[in-house]
């Protein structure tokens, strides 16, 4: 694999005291910030202190200097969902759907998931880093240090395991954490045209416990939908999983009310994730299992959707919400996860600091990365990011713009202002 550009060969150590800077509200572990001017020190990748500058002990005095300039400091951005890795563009079927072909309609006249898993197949596991390796630097230019990758453009043994080493290949190249998710009941492949339930026991018996045994997977999907697998399918793929120990996220009622979220909160989802026509039995299981609700804003819009997710539901339930891109060629081609904050505020009713929260604490909980990512605290990774901006609202408030900022991921500096 070529070396990237801005790969971690290229940054350098965050090691040291980091002076003048103000905390995001929220930002804390135990989600409270700190009101005066911080510090924070910076030794062997970890954050070793954290407070009030005024509260510095003196032993830090001495530490190699590195000047805040009165930023924000905040976590570093978590993005977990995303089809990152895949071959080829679908544009002619945004000009179709603007033409006024709904999405179902694009997939069942053989468009849609297949259209990419055609152009995935085609491609060689080089091709597809290239290929992501650039989109993910979009991603990580805006501060994200964590990012959840599926398979499911492959949907064969060999095509699937092709993106997942992709993926586990990208998270070494750029030094960011990776969690693979497999999704091999993404679409059925052509060649199982009329045997859904053939290719759902190639996927549990087959493809899942092979690419596990490689190590490739960390978690397991499915697009639960009347174009994607039943409810009685998702249930098999979710056994498979459960019997190798793996925890689950699905696609739960994007199009319609399936009863999802039901159902993967009973195998204690780690999330739950559109959840556009989710009723009020899912929310309470949800609550129940202490899943995730994964918004996505992006393929709300580009699909014209109208049926928005019961945000106030969710809230007063007390469910964590989090917020992320769903890159992918079909639905929601966006690169931008501070985009996906201001549309979560705009489309869907979220707070600014709901909407923070969305693409930093509440993603990493989605991952099962809650005690690394995510929020910052002693003792955690240094994944951090200073925002040179006057409001924390601004984070949300601006749209179509990157902000300048300084990223520090896994310790090192790997991004700074031009
Ligand atoms: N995630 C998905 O898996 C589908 N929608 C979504 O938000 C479809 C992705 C695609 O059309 O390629
Ligand atoms: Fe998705």
């Amino acid at each position: 694999m070529q070396t990237p550009s801005n790969s971690i060969a290229g940054s350098w150590d965050a090691d040291g005291l980091w002076l003048n800077m103000r905390l995001m509200p929220g930002a804390l572990v135990d989600g409270g910030s700190i009101a005066t001017e911080v510090s924070m020190v910076v030794q062997r990748g970890l954050i070793a202190w954290l407070g009030a500058s005024h509260e510095l002990p003196q032993s830090c005095a001495d530490l190699p200097r590195h000047d805040g300039g009165g930023a924000l400091l905040g976590p570093a951005l978590v993005d977990c969902h995303t089809h990152l890795v895949y071959g080829g563009q679908r544009a002619s079927e945004f000009a179709m759907r603007l033409a006024g072909a709904s999405y179902e309609e694009v997939a069942r006249a053989g468009g849609g998931i297949v259209s990419s898993v055609r152009a995935t197949r085609e491609a060689d596991e080089q091709t597809l880093f290239e290929l992501a390796a650039k989109r993910l630097e979009a991603l990580l230019a805006e501060g994200v240090c964590a990012i959840e990758i599926k398979s499911g453009y492959g949907l064969s043994l060999e095509h699937e395991r092709k993106q997942l080493r992709v993926a586990r290949q990208l998270g070494k190249a750029y030094g960011v954490t990776v969690r693979t998710t497999f999704l091999g009941a993404h679409a059925l492949p052509p060649e199982y045209a009329g045997r859904s339930q053939d290719y759902i026991e190639l996927v549990c018996k087959q493809m899942l416990p092979a690419l596990h045994s490689e190590g490739l997977v960390d978690a397991v999907d499915v697009f639960c939908e009347r174009i994607g697998f039943s409810l009685a399918e998702t249930e098999q793929v979710f056994q498979a999983a459960q019997a190798l120990g793996l925890r689950v996220k699905l696609h739960a009622e994007q199009l319609s009310d399936m009863g999802g979220s039901a159902l993967a909160a009973r195998f204690g989802a780690l999330s739950c994730d559109h959840l556009e026509h989710l009723s009020s039995p899912g929310i309470a299981a949800m609550k129940a299992a202490g899943t995730v609700a994964v918004l996505l804003p992006g393929a709300y819009y580009a699909l014209r959707d109208t049926h928005v997710p019961p945000i106030q539901a969710l809230r007063d339930a007390g469910i964590p919400m989090a917020v992320s891109t769903d890159h992918n060629p079909g639905t929601s081609p966006t690169l931008s996860l501070l985009l996906m904050a201001n549309m979560a505020c705009t489309l869907f009713g979220l707070t600014v600091p709901e909407a923070l929260d969305g693409i930093t604490r509440h993603a990493a909980r989605a991952l099962g990365l809650q005690d690394t990512h995510g929020s910052l605290g002693v003792g955690r990774p240094a994944n951090f990011v200073l925002w040179p901006l006057r409001d924390p609202a601004e984070l949300a408030y601006w749209f179509g713009q990157r902000p300048a900022c300084t990223v520090v991921r896994q310790g090192r500096i790997a991004v700074q202002p031009a």
